[in-house]
């Protein structure tokens, strides 16, 4: 089953304690105060990974702690940093502050990582507790807490294509056709009971496709499964609405249906209900089916709603739809502010989110930066302006900071500027 929400407490790790200790040398016999400062502690992020596809690994531990920093030493040493702790999480997870609510982060590229609980502060050594009056002090400070915190993680599923329709309508059938997934299929409704990814081609043009279960006319009060796997094609660029026309669901005839679905995904919210769609009816294997398709056909061009007659069984008319997907999708891919998936990133603004990427192409770009002295970041905005990678950046909210390696960046007003020194 697809866990798609859980709470967890984060903590950073508990800075070092300072050192207390005195210089000892030959020849000084009374050295004075060497301890050094407790280094702090590591730092709890969470990464967007494309392996995972759910939420489950998380619901065990409840608390993921950072490790501590190192205490001081003598000779004036500090103690090392704690090591930062990194929580993988499939890609289109967000993370809200579970006590008030806040959305911190929403994690839509491979490889981003967001920082979700910092590490305490080591404590001072006595070095720093010196003065005429004491110059032997025999105290040092303890290093902080890190700092706690609760989080709601919701997986909201990357999906490009979302397949929704009444039952038994061949969603599952048409999933297993054209990807390798192997969702339940049977002759009776509700054979789904949860979303299931599917991967659909090669290279670029590939996409995911995910089944949901079925919609039936009262799911938004709670009726059939209800439309709580809605969610997961809230991000979808394209739904595909299928549509049994051997034996409507309603009983009556293919239009009813579509009717019904549609007002369906409507009630549950205008994201949904207003997303570009293909109507996919299906069965036309079935000589029932043929005969409806004609006059199904006919209402749907007059409404101009694009319809694709197909069997998801034999596979007749699959690759030509398969087409016209690839064809769409190219499209909305290509558009700036789709990556964000229309959806507004609602914060208050507290402390500014820290995000860390691993990406070779944003390490290399800096570097390339430093040959432009001068015009650093003239450089850095036009060249991001050409790539790809804008879009991932538009999905984070403004004054967010962006580590690369031992860099920072700040990103504003749809910019990106070096961090200016404390
Ligand atoms: N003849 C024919 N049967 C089909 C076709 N597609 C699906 N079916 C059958 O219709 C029944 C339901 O198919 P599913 O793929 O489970 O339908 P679903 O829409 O996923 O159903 P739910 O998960 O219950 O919503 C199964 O018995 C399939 O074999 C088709 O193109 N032609
Ligand atoms: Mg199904």
């Amino acid at each position: 089953m697809l866990v798609d929400k859980v709470v967890v407490k984060v903590q950073g790790g508990r800075g070092g304690d300072g050192a207390i200790s005195f210089r000892r040398e030959k020849y000084v016999p009374r050295g004075g105060p060497d301890g050094g400062r407790g280094g702090e502690g590591g730092r709890v992020f969470l990464r967007a990974s494309p392996d995972k596809d759910t939420l489950r690994d998380l619901t065990f531990p409840l608390l993921y702690q950072a490790s501590r920093g190192e205490g001081g030493k003598g000779k004036k040493q500090g103690g090392k940093k704690g090591e930062d702790l990194v929580i993988e999480v499939p890609l289109g997870t967000q993370i809200f502050d579970n006590q008030t609510g806040e959305l911190i982060a929403d994690l839509l590229y491979p490889g981003m990582e967001v920082m979700v609980a910092r590490g305490g502060k080591g404590g001072k050594g006595n070095v720093s507790f010196a003065s005429p009056d004491n110059r032997t002090p025999r105290m040092a400070q303890q290093g902080e807490e890190g700092e706690e915190r609760e989080l709601r993680l919701e997986l909201k599923l990357l999906v490009d294509v979302g397949l929704v329709g009444l039952p038994n309508a061949g969603k599952s059938t048409l999933l297993s056709r054209v990807s390798k997934a192997r969702p339940p299929i049977a002759p009776y409704p509700f054979s789904s009971k949860a979303p299931l990814l599917g991967t659909v081609g090669e290279g670029e043009e590939k996409f995911v496709l995910l089944d949901t279960p079925a919609i039936v006319e009262g799911a938004s009060e709670g009726r059939g499964l209800g439309n709580k796997f809605l969610r997961h094609v809230e991000r979808a660029f394209l739904l595909l609405y299928v549509i049994d026309l051997s034996s409507p669901f309603s009983g009556t005839n293919p239009e009813e249906d579509l009717k019904i679905l549609g007002e369906e995904l409507k009630k549950y919210n205008s994201l949904v209900g207003n997303k570009p769609f293909l109507v996919v009816a299906n069965k036309l294997d079935l000589p029932e089916a043929r005969e409806n398709w004609d006059s199904f056909k006919t209402i749907l061009e007059r409404e101009k709603i694009e319809g694709w007659g197909i069997s998801a069984l034999s596979g007749e008319g699959v690759s030509e739809l398969l087409e016209r997907i690839r064809e769409i999708l190219k499209e909305e891919r290509g558009k700036e502010e789709t990556i964000v998936r229309q959806e507004e990133i609602r914060t208050k603004d507290l402390s500014p989110v820290i995000y860390r990427f691993s990406s070779t192409y944003l390490e290399k770009l800096l570097q390339e930066a430093d040959f432009h002295p001068g015009e650093e970041e003239e450089f850095l905005n036009r060249e991001l302006e050409k790539s790809g990678f804008k879009r991932y950046l538009l999905s984070l909210k403004s004054s967010s900071i962006i580590e690369v390696g031992e860099r920072r960046l700040v990103w504003k007003g749809k910019r990106l500027y070096f961090e200016a020194d404390e």
